[in-house]
């Protein structure tokens, strides 16, 4: 079922037992799945008596903030310094979550420089393995989190024992798994139920998980999403949807990151609708978020036209456009891919 290399998880194995310190990053805009893993694999590193810091380009949103909670996570844009010695002072740096240094924006660099040994895990299409001393990907998974799992599960000290692994490991673990498979609606692959089912053994509170990330928002939010659905969602052709937050959109209802997860899934519920974009505005950029019914690559499309990429059914990207011209562009480029992946 689940084919993990053993030879890979045996060398990972001999990477943890002689390393002392280590540095463990994530992408930039960090998710769950991002944050989950960083957090569990630091606490499992401390089980182990070792020194582990964690690294993130940039904020992780709000409703992530109890996997964190001594607030040490360090963020590389708002302290380079402080960030740029625990990555160059780290004698292994784990990478989780993304499949190349660029996912990392201005960490890339220092992540580049760095002399330590290079230990990717992740689930996204076509990592970079070059730049990585050992390469742990799968895709036919739900989650990074869910890879980190069953890697951890094959340490000797947990010996396949779940209930080995310290709380604060299965929590996170549990969180990354349930956002990137938007709580298991897609995604789930009968290894992923297995994962759920033994850390639910183990002791996982997942109602109370459920309820930090699902049931802690603010007023504006849920309202902001009710404007986005009702009066914002624009359909080109009865089947590509879009739908843009712009500035002023975000001012008017006090818009933090992450307060609009999981809405570009929305549109997809109409029978028609075959692709979803989410055009979000940020400081020089626009991100670009790309959601698919199951036969559609959005992958591709989010190479071609949005400077990313990702997964089959879920892609991210970004454009340096006005967003005025967005309606315009997205209307063209999608016209153009669906001739070309003859979806019409
Ligand atoms: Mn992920």
């Amino acid at each position: 079922m689940l084919n993990i290399h053993a030879e890979s998880v045996a060398e990972l194995v001999r990477t943890v037992e002689n390393g002392r310190k280590f540095c463990i990053v994530g992408h930039t805009s960090p998710d769950g799945d991002a944050v989950g893993a960083c957090v569990a694999m630091r606490e499992f590193l401390r089980s182990l008596g070792k020194e582990a810091v964690i690294v993130l380009p940039n904020r992780f949103p709000a409703f992530l903030r109890h996997l964190d909670p001594e607030g040490t996570i360090l963020l590389y844009d708002a302290d380079k310094e402080r960030a740029g010695r625990a990555i160059s002072g780290s004698q292994v740096l784990f990478c989780l979550d993304f499949n190349s240094f660029s996912r990392t924006d201005e960490m890339a660099d220092a992540l580049e420089a760095s002399k330590a040994r290079k230990i990717l895990i992740d689930h996204h299409i076509g990592p970079d393995v070059r730049s990585f001393d050992l390469t742990l990907s799968m895709t036919d998974i739900s989650s990074t989190c869910e890879l980190l799992y069953h890697i951890l599960k094959m340490f000797p000290n947990v010996g396949g024992n779940a209930s080995l692994l310290p709380p604060l490991t299965a929590e996170a673990l549990f969180t990354g798994m349930t956002t990137d498979t938007n709580n298991f609606a897609n995604s789930v692959y009968p290894s992923t139920f297995s994962m759920a089912s033994e850390l639910l053994a183990a002791g996982v509170d997942r109602t109370a998980m459920l309820c930090r990330l699902y049931n802690q928002f603010s007023e504006g939010r849920l309202r902001l999403i009710g404007e986005l659905l009702r009066n914002r969602m624009k359909i080109v052709d009865g089947k590509f949807s879009y739908m843009m937050l712009p500035f002023g959109l975000q001012h008017e209802y006090g818009y933090s990151k992450g307060d609009v997860e999981g809405v570009v899934n929305r549109p997809l519920e109409i029978k028609d609708v075959l692709i979803s974009v989410l055009f979000t505005e940020d400081k020089d950029f626009v991100r670009v978020s790309i959601r698919s019914k199951p036969d559609v690559d959005v992958n591709a499309f989010a190479r071609k036209y949005f400077n990313g990429g990702g997964h089959k059914n879920a892609a991210g990207g970004r454009l340096e456009m006005d967003m005025g011209m967005i309606p315009e562009y997205f209307a063209a480029s999608v016209r153009e891919y669906a001739m070309q992946a003859h979806l019409l």
